[in-house]
């Protein structure tokens, strides 16, 4: 009977409780991001902001999960040059050093562009704003010459529509600006790749998306240099990710050049999001000329849309949802429950004085399965009085139950069913952890 109520109540605190899912993967996997990236032959990385590089955290995370960086904001034009021929490096050589002594790759972000573009810039004539422009790609590709592996040459430079921004590069130089900007970053370093960066081109059958893919298709036509194109990738639900992103990256890489996503963050939370990562995972995946992720912030405190909670670590730095389903996607899986698997979700549903209910999920992959196993763990001084649903084995220190089928264990493809329990908690609140789900 307490079973039955716990588990109504918990319907209620399932709507706003924090879910922890753990998905099995094979015991050989990468446990990062950049490494599970690297043994695919493609990139993982993230953007920086200089400022935030003292806090240990947020540092730890960066180096323990990512192989490439950008500079969120400290390579653009404001930042570099905020007055004619006057460059400024502190903020950007801050984070170029730390990512190469890590031994990461850099992105460089962003030398043409029409924001964050400081006040002179705007008021130059045809002939000083050309000179302007190239006196800038040169001074800041020379400066890290041979050591950026790919720049955003020109970035944002097409309206909604497929018609060129009437920005002040298009506005005193024309359709050619483009062009030019293209033409002297190669010959101010010949090594690094030269990308076209954009948002809102991830669906093929977009009006601007068929712009920049003509331009791409006239600049390899013409021999004028170009060698990748980023995808920015900020997705939301009125901006989702398209159901024919893999043909759009697949399309661009036909012309010859590589893609690259450069800005990733997705609005949402839980599997819903972490629904979406997986989708440009496998797409980068299924793509070879796509070199690699990059999201675009650490952590969502931090992230430009903070409301959007977009990125794969919480504030707190935790491993969301998003993260699990990159990581498993990027280590060979779909990042699915496979045949014969399961998965373990987590919510407490009710909580007194002394002692809460936990209730376990349990859901089968895609397959049917007949019988499963999962481990709960408690920390001592807890104890568990009462459990429901489950059939609970204990190993010797009393903290560790593993949980099979009581009359539970059939489920048909991708059902589930769940257990519960209580734990007194004797004066310690933490939540139990689960083991890996496992099935057949
Ligand atoms: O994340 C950047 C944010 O901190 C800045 O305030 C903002 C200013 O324009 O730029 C953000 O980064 C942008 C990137 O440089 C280009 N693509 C869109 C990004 C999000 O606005």
């Amino acid at each position: 009977m307490i079973g039955r109520r716990a588990l109504t109540a918990g319907v209620v605190a399932a709507l706003s409780a924090a879910a922890l899912v753990t998905a099995a993967t094979p015991a050989s996997a990468a446990t990062t991001l950049g490494a599970a990236a690297a043994e695919r032959g493609k990139y993982f990385g993230v953007a920086v902001a200089a400022g935030h590089l003292g806090e240990s955290d947020y540092t730890a995370t960066l180096n323990r999960e990512f192989r490439s960086v950008t500079a969120e904001n400290e390579m653009k034009w404001d930042a570099l040059e905020p007055n004619r021929n006057q460059f400024n490096w502190g903020n950007a050589d801050r984070i170029f050093n730390h990512a190469r002594g890590q031994g990461m790759a850099v992105r460089g972000h962003t030398l043409v562009w029409h924001s964050q573009l400081p006040g002179w810039v705007g008021g130059l004539d045809t002939s000083n704003l050309r000179s302007a422009m190239v006196n800038h790609i040169n001074q800041v590709m020379g400066h890290w010459r041979g050591q950026i592996t790919a720049w955003d040459v020109v970035n944002e430079a097409f309206e909604e529509n497929g018609s060129r921004r009437n920005s002040v590069f298009q506005q005193r130089l024309g359709d050619g600006y483009i062009e030019e900007a293209f033409r002297a970053a190669r010959a101010a370093d010949p090594n690094a790749k030269l990308c076209y960066n954009d948002y809102n081109i991830d669906r093929w059958d977009y009006a601007k998306t068929q712009a920049v893919y003509r331009m791409v298709q006239d600049f390899t036509a013409r021999g004028v240099p170009i060698d990748c194109v980023g995808f920015q990738g900020h997705f939301n639900s009125g901006n989702p990710l398209p159901s024919n992103y893999h043909t759009t990256l697949g399309n661009f890489a036909s012309l010859g050049v590589d893609v690259q996503i450069t800005e990733l963050d997705i609005a949402g939370s839980g599997q819903t999001q972490a629904e979406q990562f997986r989708g440009v995972t496998q797409a980068c995946l299924a793509v070879a000329r796509c070199n690699g992720i990059t999201v675009w912030g650490v952590t969502d405190k931090y992230s430009w849309r903070p409301g959007d909670t977009p990125l794969l670590f919480d504030g707190n730095y935790n491993k969301k949802p998003a993260y699990d389903a990159v990581l498993a996607t990027l280590n060979g899986g779909t990042g699915e429950p496979g045949p014969g698997s399961c998965t373990v979700t987590y919510q407490e549903t009710n909580r007194w004085g002394d002692r809460f209910n936990g209730q376990v999920t349990v859901r089968a992959g895609t397959s049917a399965i007949s019988t499963w196993s999962t481990t709960v763990t408690i920390t001592s001084p807890q104890r568990v009085s009462t459990t429901w649903n489950g059939t609970p084995s204990w190993d010797s220190s009393g903290t560790v139950m593993t949980m099979r089928p009581n009359g539970n264990g059939n489920l048909a493809p991708g059902a589930s069913t769940s257990f519960g329990f209580t734990v007194m908690a004797n004066g310690n609140w933490t939540a139990p952890r689960l083991g890996a789900c496992t099935a057949s």
